[in-house]
């Protein structure tokens, strides 16, 4: 106890003590926000990270592990907490007291529970929908343009879209928390894996809806810059145009919603080699190339949106 690391993945209660204990270590900085309960009774935690007095501020919103399985999204998500509160860096200490942080890292925690005591590759919530299935694709579960393509209505699918919007405990509780952040949301990042994909809007059409010119902009300096760190590849573009049509994914509601401006769906590592069962070893290499992206993303969206430039006297 008192130890958290990136050397190897941990359990949900480990990622919680270490948030609540970061609410003691920077009381100025960190609070312990709350995301609601999930339909097995466990807290949906996040940490609010904030270096200015004033509310309503430019608010980037990170949510990890909607699917139980993918461990690493967690991981990279605890990693970039960690280095907003702790890097020295200029670029990551501009970046931290920039923006209001709202970092999620288990977003479905009966399912990532599941994975770890009794079915490592369990991708969905626990609540039971019939006698023999359990569970809905919580990345289908949300209101935008819900069921409308790739996503299922059979509860024993992976890509169940659960009984009707926000079915799940889960996905209502955080979306009312969402709600309740609005149009101060700037950034909206979703880590999922795998595949070293970094997707854009919509999941539902491969139109080229909304700013998708820019975010494809931002997006191909942000593999760029990933990229230089260990050689990793990725490939940026529309969610169903890149990987496949899905639709009620929480991404694609919050953008829609709230007409957020930077808007992404990482597919972290790797591409298939390990998948889902990424080695603990490739924590630490994917935490740090996805932090040179997150710093090049808005390093790239500033330069195109200056702002306070009339502050000048
Ligand atoms: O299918 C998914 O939900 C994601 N891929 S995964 O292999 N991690 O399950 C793709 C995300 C699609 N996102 C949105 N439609 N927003
Ligand atoms: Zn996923």
């Amino acid at each position: 106890s008192g130890s958290f690391d990136w050397r190897q993945y941990h359990t949900l209660d480990e990622i919680n003590d270490w948030l609540r204990g970061l609410s003691d270590t920077y009381p100025e900085h960190v609070t312990i926000v709350d995301g609601g309960v999930s339909y097995e009774g466990r807290d949906i935690i996040g940490v609010k990270i904030s270096y200015s007095p004033n509310n309503h501020r430019h608010t980037v919103f990170i949510e990890a592990n909607i699917h139980a399985r993918e461990w690493i999204t967690s991981a990279v998500a605890t990693f970039v907490i960690n280095q907003l509160l702790g890097n020295d860096d200029p670029e990551i200490r501009h970046l931290a007291e920039s923006y209001d942080w709202y970092i999620f890292p288990v977003f479905n925690p009966d399912g990532f529970a599941y994975s770890h005591t009794t079915n490592r590759l369990w991708r969905k919530t626990r609540q039971p929908y019939s006698v023999l299935c359990v569970g809905a694709d919580p990345n289908r579960n949300w209101p935008y343009q819900w069921m409308q393509g790739g996503a299922s209505n059979n509860p024993c699918s992976e890509t169940y879209a659960g009984p009707s919007p926000l079915s799940e405990p889960s996905t209502l509780s955080l979306s009312s928390f969402i709600n309740s952040l609005g149009f101060q949301i700037e950034a909206y990042i979703s880590f999922h894996s795998y595949s070293q994909m970094l997707l854009l809007p919509y999941g539902h059409t491969t139109d080229h809806l909304d700013n998708y010119e820019e975010l494809m902009i931002i997006g191909e300096q942000a593999i760029v810059d990933l990229e230089k760190r260990y050689g990793t590849q990725y490939v940026v573009g529309n969610i169903a145009e890149t990987i496949y049509v899905a639709t009620g994914g929480s991404m694609d509601w919050v953008k829609h919603e709230y007409e957020v401006p930077l808007t992404y769906t990482y597919e972290l590592r790797d591409t298939g080699e390990y998948g889902f069962l990424l080695p603990a070893e490739q924590i630490l290499p994917t935490a740090l190339e996805t932090m040179d992206s997150l710093v090049s993303i808005f390093k790239s969206y500033e330069i195109l949106h200056p702002r306070g430039q009339n502050l000048v006297l």
